[in-house]
């Protein structure tokens, strides 16, 4: 397992009708330097799924960068397919029966939205949480009502555990959320609403460096 650096962790989304798939968003990420990659291909059935976790895990594990790459929903894909880690909802298999079926040193990640959910996963054994929606997000139809930086604040203030925001987060908005106590910023639209998606994730790049630097 690579170091747990998780300060600019892009999801993926597919936009076919837009001209771009899961491998363009993860390309975009690890061309432009992300910490991290999700695979998120709620359309997918297990099948496709599978085949597209091991050549997105093959892609970043041939970059020099070497981020490291998560599989949303399916613990089975994510191990069958040797990410680094899976991130689980609310909705999903509970932390806990995930993490009896994980390889020692996978990563579990957790959604919580609210302070009771971040101290539950903390309590099943997550490894960091995602924590959202901050804001409104053009990305995910069922998505809680934001939470805010006030809400991010107050999971921060209950938990240790490293948190990535997530929702509605961009280049405009980064900083606020970065120092509200987030560790780091999870974007889909922010990379893939722009027409060039390696710039984007280059200039996020650079802003959470920034903003990261002497914590
Ligand atoms: N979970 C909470 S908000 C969200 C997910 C998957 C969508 C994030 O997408 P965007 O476009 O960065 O708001
Ligand atoms: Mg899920």
């Amino acid at each position: 397992m690579s170091e747990m650096r998780l300060g600019l962790y892009v999801v993926t989304y597919a936009d076919p009708a837009r001209g771009f798939g899961h491998m363009d968003v993860a390309a975009a990420a690890i061309e432009g330097g992300a910490d991290a990659i999700q695979l998120r291909g709620k359309e997918l059935g297990g099948r496709e799924l599978h085949g597209l976790a091991l050549r997105m895990g093959d892609a970043i594990g041939r970059s020099p960068a070497g981020g490291l790459f998560f599989v949303n929903d399916r613990i089975d894909v994510a191990m069958a397919a040797k990410a680094d880690g899976v991130h689980l909802g609310q909705e999903d298999v509970p932390a806990q029966a995930a993490r009896s079926l994980m390889s020692a040193g996978m990563i579990l990640g957790i959604s919580a939205t609210t302070v009771e959910e971040a101290l539950a996963a903390r309590e099943d054994g997550a490894d960091y949480l995602g924590v959202g929606p901050v804001f409104a997000t053009p990305s995910k139809d069922d998505a809680a009502p934001p939470i805010g930086l006030e809400g991010l604040k107050r999971i921060r203030e209950a938990v240790e555990l490293p948190i990535v925001a997530i929702g509605g987060i961009d280049a405009d908005n980064a900083r606020r959320v970065l120092n509200a106590g987030a560790d780091g910023i999870a974007v889909i639209s922010a990379v893939t609403g722009a027409e060039d998606m390696t710039g984007a994730v280059r200039e996020l790049r650079l802003l959470v460096d920034d903003c990261l630097a002497g914590r």
